[in-house]
């Protein structure tokens, strides 16, 4: 399945070293102005070879609108976009064609499909997050322009690194995406090395959605949680994802995990902006881990097509830390689903209005 959401319907399709990748996005209302310009930031936040600790893979990822706009704004039918690729460098697999990468899905698409396009991992590749974050693009726009909703991510854990504090307004002043100004040579020294060593580190990533009002999500299949969390399951490389405290309601008492309230507002967030599969007005919180990159030239133990055992080398170029360049598509994932669960709200419950009480969030 290529295809997610159910009025705002995305279809990727493409591979790494195809002659170019590209998306469909259905059931985006008309009227919402979209230019190529558009998605040119979020795209060079994603892209490889921009700091020396991702894949030096030089692609310009210029995005060309086949459809779905028209003079200058969506008009309601399917947007197409392409973005051809131009630095593909196939013979970096030839030596990897017929044996399976340890901890890739070389092994499982094998399985499956009895057959694999080798060269750059095919779909598998992270170059098909490219058109999530273009798709996530228009979200983010129609999010904001209609309910004033901002989706934004950082990296908040780099191997065993944690944030000594907390400030968004760092993550885009450095290449690690990091919240903590003060910690940013330290983590890049730590990432030369990794990268000199030949061994790959796994990072988790902060995704917030500030302004989404209460009611959005669907109470029992279709929760707004459920969703959320399918849709960053869905990104390569991902191999958990938690939505307010997470796995920390375990040994939470109830007695400080419910979120308590008076006329001013809310005290804590330990829900993440979602009760019952439904947002409460609240920051939308939710954490993703990312695995280290399996794609590594330090030599591993693992089986080729034939089942001979061999030793798999892999060289190229490739993310000491993909979770790195993940902060954008974490967010395109999120924008997203808060768009079609916002058009699947307002088919069923358009007419309902504001209720009251509503509980304010403070700042
Ligand atoms: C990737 C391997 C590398 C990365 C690629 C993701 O591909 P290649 O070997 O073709 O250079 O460069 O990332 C991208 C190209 C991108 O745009 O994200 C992998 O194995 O996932």
């Amino acid at each position: 399945m290529n295809t997610f959401g159910q009025l705002l319907r995305v279809t990727t399709f493409g591979e790494s070293h195809g002659p170019a990748i590209g998306c469909v996005v259905d059931g985006c209302p008309p009227g919402l102005a979209v230019a190529a310009e558009d998605f040119v930031p979020d795209l060079a936040r994603r892209a490889t070879g921009r700091s020396r600790h991702t894949s030096q893979r030089r692609e310009a990822d210029v995005v060309e609108i086949l459809s779905g706009v028209h003079e200058g704004a969506t008009t309601g039918t399917p947007i197409a976009l392409l973005i051809r690729n131009t630095d593909a460098r196939s013979r970096d697999y030839a030596a990897i064609a017929d044996s399976f990468r340890p901890g890739h899905a070389d092994y499982t698409y094998w399985q499956k499909y009895g057959r694999r396009d080798p060269a750059g991992g095919g779909r598998a590749s992270a170059r098909e997050t490219t058109m999530r974050v273009a798709a996530g693009v228009i979200a983010k726009k129609w999010l904001a322009e209609r309910f004033g909703v901002r989706v934004r991510a950082c990296v908040s854990q780099i191997g065993t690194h944690l944030p000594q504090a907390f400030d968004w307004d760092a993550v885009a002043g450095n290449p690690l995406s990091w919240p903590c100004a003060a910690q940013v040579a330290e983590l890049e020294a730590a990432m030369d090395a990794l990268r000199k060593s030949g061994d790959s580190v796994g990072a988790k990533v902060t995704v917030r959605a500030d302004g989404v009002p209460p009611g959005w999500g669907e109470p029992v299949y279709g929760k707004l949680g459920a969703e959320l969390a399918a849709a960053m399951m869905s990104i390569n490389a991902v191999k958990g994802v938690e939505i307010g405290d997470g796995f920390g309601v375990v040994d939470t008492p109830g007695s400080e995990h419910r979120d308590e309230a008076d006329a001013a507002g809310f005290f804590s967030n330990h829900a993440g902006g979602i009760l019952g599969g439904i947002s409460t007005g609240q920051p939308l919180l939710c954490h993703v881990a990312f695995k280290p990159t399996s794609s590594l030239r330090l030599p591993a133990r693992g089986l080729d097509v034939e089942g001979n055992e061999v030793q798999v080398v892999t060289t190229g170029r490739h993310d000491p830390c993909v979770g790195l360049r993940a902060p954008p598509i974490c967010e395109a994932m999120m924008a997203l689903v808060l768009m079609d669960q916002a058009l699947r709200h307002r088919a069923q419950c358009g007419d309902v209005g504001e209720v009251r009480p509503r509980i304010p969030t403070p700042p």
